[in-house]
């Protein structure tokens, strides 16, 4: 049984259950005009090199010419990546962890994109760019620590150029701007990538750094994971125009590709990447793509959304359709596959080892790393947590009878 052949049937179950979904309002059908949602038009601005049927197809803008064992490497990652989301969320649903933010069905998104990075790029995620961080080489069981709850984020970002999981919607395209106005300042040729949600589009924050990398030229890449919802609500909430068409306003260019195609996906941000490097300043690239999964693992999708579109997005599936081409193509064999599957199991194991095996945090660790130096609030708030954690001891000795 391959990995993402179980997790296509784990969400086909969880569709199956889905059939009665709730169905739009009819205030809410008023307001789902077509704007948004591709129309057939919109469907022909899709950058595509690899069919959802795994058939290649080349596009007069971008072309990619990868080797064997680069393809290879593109399902690897995707599948791995699957792995290590399928089991947090199975970690999670066993008391393990606090919260997970499942990426299933954005692999092609994230691999395509993290492998199309170089290592001096700098990365900027949201909360579910678990990919990119493998593409990284952030330790998958790193990633945990935050949803157990016991660190403040789990790895160094100047270790990997791949900053702190940011929770704050679409704040870390602003951190990426600034970022990228510095290493224009410095003079180096690298690039920066700000990820981000439909749902971020509509902050603030996301139109601002569109502004000022615009202004300032900043080498940026914006990449918006168009993953059709923001927890409950549908991208016609967030927008009445395609969202790459956004980038036009702010003057410069955005691009949609198929966010479920990894070649589509490496091809286009490396292309955006190296715009970025030459000086001719920020892209957006908008990957069309579909959150499988719930928003996390607090959320019920059953509540908001039709069985019907999850069940056409299963058969665009990222991993399904690599898969397709590589066999079509004579470039993997069963034995290949299975040691994949092999290798996912022991990231599997491995996983649920750490992530069991971490310690609990010291509670005076909170007011670590607050201020670079002492602050009077932050001193006062930890003599009272001393105090209300000593206040349990005392307690404990009365009991005993100390
Ligand atoms: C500033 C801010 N507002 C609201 C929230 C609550 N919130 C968490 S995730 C989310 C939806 C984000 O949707 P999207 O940007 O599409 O990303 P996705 O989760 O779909 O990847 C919201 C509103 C938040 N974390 N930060
Ligand atoms: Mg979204």
């Amino acid at each position: 049984m391959t990995v993402e052949g179980t997790a296509q049937r784990k969400a086909t179950r969880a569709g199956s259950k889905r059939t009665a979904a709730k169905k739009a309002s009819p205030a809410k059908k008023a307001t789902s005009a077509k704007a948004g949602r591709p129309d057939e038009a919109e469907q022909d601005q899709l950058v595509q090199l690899l069919t959802p049927e795994g058939k290649r197809v080349e596009h007069p803008d971008y072309s990619i010419d990868l080797s064997p064992d680069e393809l290879r490497g593109l399902y690897r990652d995707m599948v791995l990546t699957r792995r290590f989301d399928a089991e947090a969320t199975t970690l999670q649903r066993q008391g393990e962890l606090g919260l997970w933010a499942s990426l299933l069905g954005q692999e092609a998104a994230q691999i395509g994109s993290g492998r199309a990075l170089r290592d001096d790029d700098y990365v900027f995620p949201t909360y579910r760019e678990h990919g990119v961080a493998w593409c990284r080489g952030v330790d998958p069981t790193n990633l945990l620590g935050m949803f157990r709850g016991v660190n403040h984020g789990g790895w160094d970002p100047n270790s990997n150029n791949f900053h702190l999981y940011t929770i704050v919607i679409g704040s870390q395209t602003l951190h990426a701007t600034g970022y990228a106005m510095g290493v224009q300042k410095d003079g180096a040729d690298s690039a920066v990538i700000a990820y981000f949600g439909d749902g971020a589009s509509s902050q603030g924050d996301v139109a601002e750094s569109f502004t000022f990398s615009a202004v300032y030229n900043a080498p940026v890449v914006f990449f918006c994971q168009n993953n059709q919802w923001a927890i409950s609500e549908p991208t016609e909430r967030q927008t009445r125009v395609p969202l790459y068409q956004r980038a036009r306003g702010y003057g410069f260019p955005g691009v949609r590709v198929d966010g479920n195609d990894v070649l589509a996906c490496l091809a286009v941000t490396r292309a955006a990447l190296e715009r970025a490097r030459t000086g001719q300043g920020p892209m957006l690239v908008e990957a069309f793509t579909y959150r499988m999964g719930a928003h996390t693992t607090s959320d019920d999708p059953t509540k908001y959304r039709a069985d019907e579109e999850t069940l056409a997005w299963e058969a665009k599936d990222p991993i399904l359709r690599l898969r397709t081409y590589l066999e079509s193509e004579g470039l993997v064999d069963d034995a290949y596959l299975a040691a994949i599957d092999q290798e996912s199991d022991a990231l599997g194991k491995r996983v649920r080892d750490v992530v069991r095996a971490m310690p609990d945090p010291d509670p005076m660790a909170i007011f670590e790393n607050v201020y670079a130096d002492g602050h009077a609030l932050v001193d006062e708030e930890r003599a009272q947590f001393a105090a209300y954690q000593a206040s349990f001891a005392d307690a404990e000795a009365v009991a005993e009878g100390n």
